[in-house]
């Protein structure tokens, strides 16, 4: 069979400080997958992140291109699959999270050759095998009436211990300012997913409508296979991004030796609701250092609002415990929800300033596609811009929803100023939200 040429493309971030912050994972995932479940096919990856004229950088020879897009990703999508269109024959396939939750816009105003929907390691070799486009699952094209087709979805992959975990040979790890924040007994840091999915359906959030509420775990002997090969090129401080890492207490109680006789550290996200007695004594014995809770919110009204399944009760449990044994607090806080007042913002406040809390990490809240409240936005009072590029999509003060054109408009967006000031007093992420130019 003929050798294909693949060329994965990391690209820019709009809104990400510093560019090339780290390794590019999904893309270095893909490759993993591919080179040892097929052979035929060479694979290059090439970071476009940080560029300024990345039109250079690009051969225009391959057979396929692959591009990974976040939301705020999708403006400068367009403009290199525009650049590729121009100049090359090859197909142009574009997967992630926002193409997933919109394929046929993607198609329509991005016009790649193929999106990705969902999971795309299989997707991708069966791409690259060169099957008919219409027996491949889990795609989004156009026909040769130049109709757009919409495939069913691929099944997952059933054990995701069959995945490869992605190898990082070919990156020099200084050029990643993100993964050189240190610990003692740890040259780098390393993000990484050891778990695909969420059971729960939080509105604000499109893991649900990604992962289908299914969630599946890599096994620990797995782990420790990974682990040891990342501490080969000085990592041995780990971030792991899963949103449900500390779920599964078995597989952390088979974790912990290989943690503490290396002396690892790491931290990761956590549910409050998740955390017991046991589990936190278990995390803190491997060497845990802190941990993010997703607090969202200080209003057990919003909270049941977004969905979160959990509890303002819970949130300052899970806080107790984790004081209790030494494992260090940050919290990300949400601004800018839909349906807030003046009361639940200033319920926020009230927790923040009482609750033991090391770190805030603020975000204002951004109607992601594949989250209800971007696809019901009438049901939440909130407006969504109509643009295909999504452009300022970003942009703070755009989605904050409190127009102030009321008495209580006003009122809320006081308050919110003063929860905002006293998060960014306390915050060392201080990012300009600067809300108070809404207020007259
Ligand atoms: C690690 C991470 C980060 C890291 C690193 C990102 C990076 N460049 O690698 C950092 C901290 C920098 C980051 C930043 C942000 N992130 Co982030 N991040 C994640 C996280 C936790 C893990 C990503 C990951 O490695 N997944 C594992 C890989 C294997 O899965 P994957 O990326 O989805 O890729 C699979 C498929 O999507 C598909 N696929 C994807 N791309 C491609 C391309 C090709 C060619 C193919 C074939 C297949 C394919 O196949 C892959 C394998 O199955 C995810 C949540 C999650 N659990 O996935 C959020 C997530 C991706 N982030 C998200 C967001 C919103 C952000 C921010 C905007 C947050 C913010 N408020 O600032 C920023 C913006 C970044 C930017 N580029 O502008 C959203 C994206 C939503 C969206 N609509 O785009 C997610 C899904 C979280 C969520 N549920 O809301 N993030
Ligand atoms: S916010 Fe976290 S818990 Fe909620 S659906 Fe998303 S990943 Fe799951």
């Amino acid at each position: 069979m003929e050798r294909k040429n693949l060329i994965l493309l990391q690209l820019p971030s709009p809104y990400l400080l510093v560019q090339k912050w780290v390794l590019p994972m999904t893309l270095i995932n893909i490759k993993t997958y591919l080179l040892s479940k097929t052979y035929n096919c060479n694979v290059k990856i090439i970071n476009l992140a940080g560029v300024k004229n990345w039109q250079n950088l690009i051969p225009l020879d391959a057979d396929y291109y692959g591009i990974s897009a976040f939301t705020p990703q999708i403006k400068v999508a367009k403009q290199v699959i525009d650049f590729l269109k121009e100049r090359s024959k090859g197909k142009i396939i574009i997967g992630g999270h926002h193409v997933t939750a919109l394929p046929v816009e993607t198609m329509e105003n991005l016009d790649p050759d193929i999106v990705i929907i969902g999971e795309g390691e299989e997707i991708i070799k069966e791409i690259i095998s060169g099957k008919d486009l219409s027996e491949i699952m889990g795609i989004a094209y156009r026909d040769n009436k130049n109709q757009i087709i919409v495939n069913d979805r691929m099944p997952f992959i059933k054990d995701i211990d069959n995945i490869p975990f992605p190898k990082i040979d070919e990156f020099n790890l200084d050029e990643y300012p993100g993964m050189k924040l240190l610990s003692p007994n740890s040259k780098y840091q390393i993000g990484l997913v050891t778990s695909r999915g969420c059971p729960h359906k939080c509105i604000f959030c499109d893991a649900n409508n990604f992962w289908m509420n299914t969630l599946r775990y890599h096994s620990a002997d797995y782990l420790i296979e990974q682990f040891n090969y990342l501490r080969s090129f000085g990592i041995n401080n780990f971030r792991f991004d899963d949103d449900n890492f500390a779920l599964k207490t078995k597989r952390l109680e088979k974790l912990v030796d290989n943690f503490v006789s290396n002396k690892s550290t790491w931290h990761c996200p956590i549910r409050s609701d998740t955390v017991t007695d046991n589990l936190v004594r278990l995390m803190k014995e491997s060497g845990c250092t802190h941990v993010s809770i997703g607090v969202e919110t200080g209003s057990d009204k919003m909270l049941k609002l977004l969905k979160k399944a959990t509890t303002v009760e819970k949130h300052k449990q899970a806080i107790a415990l984790l004081k209790k044994y030494g494992i260090k607090v940050d919290t990300y806080i949400l601004l800018g929800l839909p349906l807030e007042t003046e009361e639940t913002i200033n319920e926020t406040l009230e927790f923040c300033k009482t609750q033991p809390i090391d770190h805030f990490d603020i975000a204002t809240f951004v109607p992601f596609p594949g989250n209800e409240i971007y696809h019901n936005p009438s049901k939440y009072n909130f407006d969504i811009e109509n643009d295909p590029l999504f452009s300022n999509f970003y942009t703070k003060s755009n989605y904050f929803p409190v127009k102030s054109v009321s008495e209580e408009g006003n009122r809320v967006l006081k308050m919110q100023t003063k929860l905002i000031e006293f998060l960014l007093e306390r915050s060392t992420n201080k990012r300009a939200f600067n809300f108070s130019n809404n207020i007259k």
